[in-house]
Formats: structure tokens, sequence, C-alpha cells
């Protein structure tokens, strides 16, 4: 352990500095929850850790749209099979995402979480203090409006294709800014040498978004102690809703653990035949961030350096395959909404039976494409999966998971990161045979120009 602390503060002083920030907020989120603080003192307290998350999804879009239109085009300019490079990017989401479900619904059905009907055990009436969070829950009811698996599948796709590119940024709809950015970089690269000057400037821009990452990142312990030391003040009923939900969150756990862990680092290996350990070390900073922000939208600006800094990933693939992995590849949130649902119906003895375990597999999968990487998306976007299933009378309950979602959330979150980690090294590692390597790139394109 020495040894680890000593090269940790040698070669790793920021990811040291984050993780003790992870503490400090755990001991004092702890230790304030029995001060009953004043909504003014939580609002000084989460300061830091609102700054954090504010600067971090402004960077966002401009480092989405930069960096997709960048990768695209050095893609294309290094003779890429992009279209290869296309294919096993969906082919890795949407296998590791089913996995990710299929493991879920096994665990669930083996621990069997909803035995004891848990949820009699909380007050979630008017007076208590889940009544706010109900409120939460029913207004994004109301607003999603999504009533079926088929119309949340149409919502994403239109959602790819926004018809105002403005009202897309102005809403963060990161997919349809995604699209525009992949058009964009296409149509650049498949012009002559007119187009290398607006190249250039796209990569300076881009290179520009990265310096201000690496200033943002050193602040990051302080926010990410302040925004765990307030989610926890903010956890309503916590004890009892730990015992009440215990055997619901080892459940989770254990199948964000196999996931995030096990399973990943074995398809990994099995595709690379590399030391998955690598992987852990080089996106430790990314998985420490998304643990604080429970955002992989906001840990993305990190995951990218991760990806070229820590594991030299080639940045044209980064560009490519982060941006749309994050938005889309998300395993923890296809595992966590296929366990909840079928606890749900457990806990109200509900059968689902072959056909609901499979309506739930494929909505499950679908609400984990749509969710946002914003903090609780997971646990909203599963009101479609319960619909989907003719639960959405027992929507309530997720008001009461909103108790403890503050940690579940940061769990998935992290294993989010780690799958568009391990995509990304994977796709990284057999797309070297695909494309030429970057150095030549850059002389082709400085020749073309
Ligand atoms: N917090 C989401 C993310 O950023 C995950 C979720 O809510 O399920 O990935």
């Amino acid at each position: 352990l020495r040894r680890v602390v000593r090269h940790c503060i040698e070669h790793e002083p920021l990811l040291l500095a984050t993780l003790a920030g992870v503490a400090v907020g755990v001991i004092l989120g702890t230790a304030l929850s029995f001060a009953n603080l004043s909504p003014t003192a939580l609002e000084v307290i989460g300061l830091p850790g609102d700054l954090l998350m504010r600067t971090l999804k402004m960077l966002v879009l401009p480092l989405i749209t930069a960096s997709v239109m960048a990768g695209v085009c050095a893609l294309r300019q290094s003779t890429a099979d992009m279209g290869k490079v296309a294919r096993y990017t969906l082919l890795y989401y949407f296998s590791t995402t089913m996995g990710a479900v299929v493991l879920g619904i096994a665990i669930v059905n083996i621990v069997r979480p909803g035995r004891g009907s848990p949820f009699d055990q909380l007050d979630s009436g008017e007076g208590s203090c889940h009544a706010a969070n109900q409120k939460t829950v029913a207004s994004h009811a109301a607003s999603t409006g999504q009533h079926s698996p088929v119309e949340a599948f149409l919502g994403v796709i239109k959602s790819a294709f926004p018809d105002n590119v403005f009202a897309a940024a102005v809403n963060m709809n990161v997919l349809g800014i995604i699209t525009v950015s992949l058009l964009m970089g296409a149509a650049l690269s498949s012009m002559g040498p007119e187009a290398v000057p607006m190249i250039t400037i796209i990569n300076i821009f881009n290179d520009a978004i990265g310096k201000i990452v690496n200033w943002v990142i050193w602040t990051s312990p302080i926010g990410i102690a302040s925004l765990i030391t307030t989610s926890i003040c903010k956890a309503c009923n916590l004890a009892a809703t730990l015992e009440a939900l215990g055997l619901f969150i080892l459940a989770v756990l254990m199948g964000l653990l196999l996931w995030g862990f096990i399973i990943l680092p074995a398809i990994y290996y099995a595709t690379t035949r590399r030391n998955p350990g690598q992987v852990y070390r080089g996106f430790s900073q990314a998985m420490a961030t998304a643990f604080g922000t429970d955002s992989s939208n906001a840990t993305l600006p990190i995951t990218m350096r991760c990806a070229t800094e820590g594991l030299g990933c080639d940045p044209r693939i980064v560009q490519f395959f982060l941006p749309l992995g994050t938005t889309v590849n998300m395993n923890g949130t296809a595992l966590y909404e296929a366990v909840t649902v079928i606890f749900i119906a457990q806990a109200h003895g509900v059968v689902l039976g072959a056909a609901g375990t499979v309506i739930v597999a494929l909505t499950a999968t679908l609400a984990a494409v749509g969710a946002a990487g914003i903090p609780s998306a997971g646990l909203v976007t599963m009101l479609m999966v319960l619909q989907a299933v003719e639960l959405e009378q027992y929507a309530s309950d997720i008001a009461i998971i909103l108790a403890v979602d503050w940690f579940l959330d940061r769990c998935r979150t992290v294993v989010n990161v780690l799958g568009d980690s391990f995509g990304t090294v994977i796709i990284d590692h057999h797309a070297r045979g695909w494309i030429t390597p970057a150095a030549a790139a850059a002389a082709a394109a400085t020749a073309a120009a």
C-alpha cells in the first residue's frame, strides 16, 4: 500500500487528490446529515460542486462538436475504413449494453430483492420526506409523454436528427449535435485543399478545449467533495431506506461489479490479449470523476484526456468513439434499469414471465440509449420500462429509490464510463490495422495542402 501511495504521490497527484475529495465528501456528508442544515447552508456547501458541474457541462458541447468533426476529418483523410470502424463501434455498443441487461436480469432473479414487500416499510405519503421526490418523478412522467417502447425508440431516432441545430444545442440534445458534427466533418473532409484552413481551425479549437479541461480538472477534487457532501445531506430517511432496500442495493452493486470488473475486462482480454489493468490505471481519473460528478457527460472531457494521454489511443478514434459512446453506450444504466423494474415487480408480487422479461430487456436497453449522461437520468428514463410492462402504477417507488440514488447513480456512471473506456481501447487496438498511422496521415494532409 505504501508503494502504491508513493507512486500516486509521484505520478498521480491529481488522482490522489480526487480520491481524497471523495473521502472528504462521504465523511463530511455523513457528519452533516445529522445537522439538518438549512437549504441556504446546503447551497453554500454545494457551490464548489455546482461550479465544477457547470464548467464541465459548459465544455461538453464545444468539445463534442470540435472533436467529432476533427475525428471524422482525420479518419477520412487517413484512408480509414470508416464503415468498418462504425460497424465495430455499433456492434460493441449494442452487445455490451444487451449483455449488461441480461446479467442484471439474471442477478435480480437469483437474489430476489423484492421479497418481503420492502416498500411497505417506508412511508411515501404526503408528509414523508419522499414527497418532494414524488413530485420530481410525477413531473417527469407528465413531461416525457413516451408511453411505449416504440414511441421511445422513435423519440431517440428523431432526437438524432434535430430540425433546429441551435435548439439542439440549447436543449443539450447531444445525439443531435453529434449527427450535425459527423455530417459537417464528412463534408469538410470530402472537399479539396480549400477546406484545409477550416479543418486546421477546428483542430486548434479542439486543442484549446483540451487545455481548458486540463485547467478545470485540477479543481475537481474540491468540487467532488462538495457534490458528495450535499448529496448525502439531501438524502432523506437514509438509514431506514438503506435497511428496507439493502438487498436491492446489493443486487445492483453485484451486477455493476461483475460487469465492470469481471466481464468487461474479460471481453477486453479476449479481443486484444492485453492486460485490462492498464485500462483501469489509464482511466482512473475518469472513473474517480464519474463517481464524483455522477455524470458521464461531464466526465467526457476527462475520459477523452485519459484515452489519449493515459492509454496512448489514436486521437482520431477517441474523437469519433467517445462522444458517441458516452451518449448511447451506458452499460451501467441498462443493467440498473432492468434490475430495478424487476425488483419493483417482485416487491408487488407481479410475475412478469418470459415475455415480460424480454420486454424489460429490450426497453431497458432502449431507455439506456435514450438516457442522457446526467445525474439520475437512468432512474427517470426507467418510467418507460415500467410503462412497457404495465407497472406504471408503482412509479411512486422510484421516489423512494431516489433516496439512495445519489450513491447507486455514481456506481453505474463509473460502469458507463468503463464501458466506453474499454470500447475505445478495443476499437483503437483493432483500428490500427485499418487506418494509416497518424504521422503518415498528417504528412499526407500537409502534402495535399
Ligand atoms: N448518471 C448517468 C450518467 O451520467 C447514469 C444514469 O443516470 O443512469 O451516465
